[in-house]
């Protein structure tokens, strides 16, 4: 009697400390977005999130927090700096204050056009990119790219040329590069979190703001007030996937590997889902009364120049070899 309750007594014991070890050896991932549930980036990295679980038998467990839950993308920069943050997707433009080499991609019309733009982070120039901020000092591994569309400036009153910008208020990333550039575009650059624009411009503390159609749907600043959709393709930002250094450095060599390769797929899948998004968003928003006002864009190309010889101006090589690529 008493050996088969210590039988029984040691075997769930045996059965726990297994069930506790299992549990200890997992480790989860948190992975965070600014957008939320059902964008294109949040997607495509928890698709990431399954794959990764699925090809380590559980070892790794990805929690998405979309839509801002863990902060501002400068927030959740630092979180992921320290660590407490393990996998990020963000806009390049507040990295650049990061790590200031990724401004060659933060500049107003560095790139022509989005198949230029998807030639260069596909090729050389995209993986040095992503290797400089592996390299520098913010802690943070470049998995992959992701695609943050062209951005437009969307207000009030309608705008059609630059002169049309004068005295408006409108919202920039946190980055002095695109408060510069709304400043030479004609308008008064407010660099702002985007947890904050909805407000902004329904209290008249910004007159608009300016970014990719699938943002301007979901963050509904239409609905805030800003019903012009002004087509100048001033910014095309890639967006990146980063891991937190303090997380990767905890990998071994074929968990790394196995990170990135599927830090890539989550790249081509989010690419796909990106192109959908951006029709889908257009059409909505104009069944939703926003005007998209076509342009010419030169006006606003030829007055940002400055701004591109100030910032381009210790990467002169770079950005010759960015305009080279067809
Ligand atoms: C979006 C981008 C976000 C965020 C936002 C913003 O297009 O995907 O990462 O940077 O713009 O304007 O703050």
């Amino acid at each position: 009697m008493i050996h088969r309750r210590f039988l029984i007594q040691s075997t769930c014991a045996v059965v726990l400390s297994a069930m506790a070890s299992m549990a200890s050896a997992q480790t989860v991932l948190k992975a965070a977005d600014v957008h939320p549930a059902g964008y294109p980036t949040v997607v495509a990295v928890e698709s990431m999130g399954k794959k990764l679980e699925a090809a380590s038998s559980g070892r790794f467990k990805m929690q998405m927090f979309p839509g801002s839950v863990l902060g501002g993308e400068k927030e959740m920069i630092e979180q992921t700096q320290v660590g407490a943050i393990q996998i990020l997707r963000t806009s390049l433009g507040p990295v650049g204050p990061v790590v200031p080499e990724v401004n060659i991609f933060n500049m107003p019309f560095v790139f022509r056009d989005i198949p230029h733009m998807r030639a260069v982070i596909d090729g050389p120039i995209g993986q040095e990119l992503l290797d400089k901020i592996s390299a520098s000092p913010a802690r943070m591994v470049a998995l992959a790219w992701m695609d943050g569309g062209s951005r437009s400036l969307y207000t009030k009153k309608p705008v059609r040329k630059p002169e049309d910008l004068k005295g408006q208020k409108i919202r920039m990333m946190g980055n002095p590069l695109f408060v510069d550039t709304m400043n030479a575009m004609g308008g008064n650059g407010i660099s702002m979190g985007y947890g904050e624009v909805f407000t902004a411009i329904q209290t008249g503390v910004v007159d608009g703001a300016e970014n990719n159609p699938p943002s301007l749907l979901t963050a509904n600043h239409y609905k805030a007030g800003a019903k012009y959709y002004t087509q100048t393709n001033h910014l095309i930002i890639p967006e990146i996937l980063v891991m937190s250094k303090v997380a990767w450095d905890k990998l071994n060599a074929a968990d790394q590997a196995l990170v990135k390769k599927l830090g890539r797929e989550a790249q081509l899948e989010q690419r796909t889902l990106w192109d959908k998004a951006v029709s889908e968003s257009v059409a909505k928003l104009k069944t939703e009364g926003v005007e998209f006002i076509n342009i010419d864009n030169k006006p606003f190309y030829d007055a940002t120049a400055p701004v591109r010889a100030k910032y381009g101006a210790p990467y002169a090589d770079l950005m010759g070899r960015i305009a080279a690529v067809k």
